[in-house]
């Protein structure tokens, strides 16, 4: 990778599945038990909080059985020697990522583990239930909705993550299905700009066609392989 500074990585559920996290789109996934229509839009927060709040209480408190594994600690590690700059951009609302010690990770679909507050517009920790939640911690009032991006909603900080595609020499798509938006456009934007693609999928993606390179397989295996 003589010839390559700056890398983005996008993750998405994929390289969470080895950890026990389950996907979307699989047919155990999540999808599989709800419609997204039914929990994962500002529509049906208006329309049964109390469903969408249970949805998201039971996967905070699955998120923190699990730990990362090998894919995770291996982009930590690339983290750690690279000498170049690298951006994780990751559409999975868990914290394996920093688990495994990585510090430059931006989540485009929010975090699991935290609570946003419709009152005051503060971000908390938050690492229990929010159906029967006290009040923000900042400001008092029953407010608190999980901080994760519904469909409708602007995933976080584009500008960043255009800037660093723009930028990019390299572009990595591990573990997803290339089948949201704005994410799963990132590989052409890259490309557009000059950079290498490589996707590191356990099946081809919607997107697989505009990788310069796709290798199948489980992410516990392909990105150590890749990274070491
Ligand atoms: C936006 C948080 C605009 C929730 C998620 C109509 C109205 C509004 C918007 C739209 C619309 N029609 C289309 C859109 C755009 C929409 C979209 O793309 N819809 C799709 C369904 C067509 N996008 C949006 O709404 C986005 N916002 O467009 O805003 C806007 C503009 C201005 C102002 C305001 C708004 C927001 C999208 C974010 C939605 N939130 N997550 C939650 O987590 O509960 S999306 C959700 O699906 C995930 O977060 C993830 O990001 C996404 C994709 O899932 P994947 O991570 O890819 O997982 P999946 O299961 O699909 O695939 C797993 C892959 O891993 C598979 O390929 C599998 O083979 C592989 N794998 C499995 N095991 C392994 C493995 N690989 C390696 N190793 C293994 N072991």
């Amino acid at each position: 990778m003589s010839d390559i500074r700056n890398i983005v990585v996008l993750t998405g559920a994929g390289i969470s599945a080895e950890s026990g996290i389950q996907t979307f789109r699989a047919e155990d996934g999540l999808w599989e038990e709800h419609r997204v229509e039914d929990v994962a839009t500002p529509e049906a927060f208006a329309r049964d909080p109390e469903l969408v709040q249970r949805f998201y209480d039971t996967r905070r408190a699955a998120v923190q059985t699990k730990h990362p594994n090998p894919a995770h600690e291996a982009l930590a590690r690339l983290e750690r020697e690279w000498d170049g700059s690298l951006l994780i951009v990751t559409q999975n609302i868990d914290d394996l990522h920093e688990r495994a010690g990585a510090k430059n990770v931006l989540h485009m679909h929010g975090e699991i583990l935290n609570a946003w507050c419709r009152a005051c517009d503060v971000r908390s920790k938050w690492t229990g239930s929010l159906i029967d939640a006290p009040g923000c911690p900042e400001c008092g009032e029953s407010a608190l909705r999980p901080d994760i991006v519904w469909f409708g909603e602007m995933p976080y900080e584009m500008e960043r993550i255009y800037r660093a595609l723009h930028a990019a020499d390299l572009f990595v798509s591990i573990g997803t299905s290339g089948a949201v938006y704005p994410a799963a456009g990132f590989v052409c934007e890259a490309a557009a700009a000059g950079a290498r693609t490589l996707e590191l999928n356990l099946d081809r993606s919607e997107g697989s066609h505009h990788f310069g390179e796709s290798r199948l397989g489980k992410a516990g295996e392909l990105v150590p392989q890749w990274v070491d």
